[in-house]
């Protein structure tokens, strides 16, 4: 009977236990301190990047674009959509659609890319939920507009420059909703603990960083009264930022809509 209860309990945790790990979507480049302008490739994959345990299937992206600025000039926007070409990305668990694009950045300064992903109905949580996604790359350490809102439904406006970063440095930024602070927020923090394999489409498997508890794969931090938060950066690499629910829409197709602000930051060594 005692052993009957036992495989019960097992197959209760097994069916009703959700995804522990938090998802992201990565707007990944290796480089984004460039010297001088180039080719800058992207890999646009929405998986789990600490633990690497589901790659989800994204659906036709709604929009994506850069606003370039150097020093006080005016802020260029270019449409990227028909760069965005399909992929299969493969993580450890399954493989699944992603995206890549290669653009060519030109001029010194800052060029803000903004991704604006299809909605995704997660079977789990029965919600569509949506990554509004930005990565800043500067030519050139000319500063430009990485201080200022793209204008999107929601976003979260870093001030701290995102491709400064030492190790150890504190990052902070600001959620924001249709322009507005948004106050209390919860933000989840993740590291891509696994090397991007550019050529093949795929994270690496070895090297990663073990965490101690499930608490520190996905590290949950909260906005202040202003939306404002800091992070300290305890390792190089890269570190995704996702302010929860904080879009205005709330509901898609008669069910409930998440839509999470997502920004990416690089950390390097001091060395
Ligand atoms: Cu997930």
């Amino acid at each position: 009977m005692k052993k009957l209860m036992f495989i019960f309990v097992g197959l209760a945790v097994l069916f009703l236990s959700v995804p522990a790990f938090a998802h992201f979507q990565m707007l990944y480049t290796p480089e984004i301190a460039l010297e001088k302008g180039g080719t800058v490739n992207f890999k646009i994959v929405w998986t789990h990047p600490f633990a690497d345990e589901h790659t989800m299937e994204m659906t036709a992206p709604k929009a994506f674009y850069v606003l370039s600025q150097r020093g006080e000039g005016k802020v260029k926007k270019t449409d990227l959509k028909g760069k965005l070409k399909p992929i299969t990305w493969t993580g450890k668990a399954n493989a699944a659609r992603a995206y890549e694009a290669t653009v060519k950045v030109r001029s010194m300064g800052d060029h803000m890319f903004c991704f604006v992903p299809g909605p995704y109905y997660d079977k789990h949580e029965e919600a569509w939920m949506q990554q509004i996604t930005k990565t800043i790359v500067n030519v050139g350490g000319i500063p430009g507009n990485w201080a200022e809102p793209a204008g999107l439904e929601t976003e979260i406006v870093p001030l701290d420059k995102p491709y400064a970063l030492w190790t150890g440095n504190v990052f902070r930024g600001v959620v924001l909703s249709k322009g507005k602070p948004v106050p209390d927020c919860d933000i989840e923090v993740e590291y891509i603990n696994h090397e991007v394999l550019m050529n093949y489409n795929a994270f690496a498997r070895s090297n990663y960083v073990e965490a101690p508890q499930d608490a520190f794969v996905t590290m949950t931090i909260k906005a202040n009264a202003n939306g404002e938060f800091s992070f300290g950066i305890p390792r190089a690499g890269w570190w995704g930022f996702a302010a929860l629910g904080v879009g205005p829409e709330k509901e898609h197709k008669g069910e409930k809509f998440n839509a999470d602000a997502v920004i990416w930051i690089k950390a390097v060594d001091m060395k």
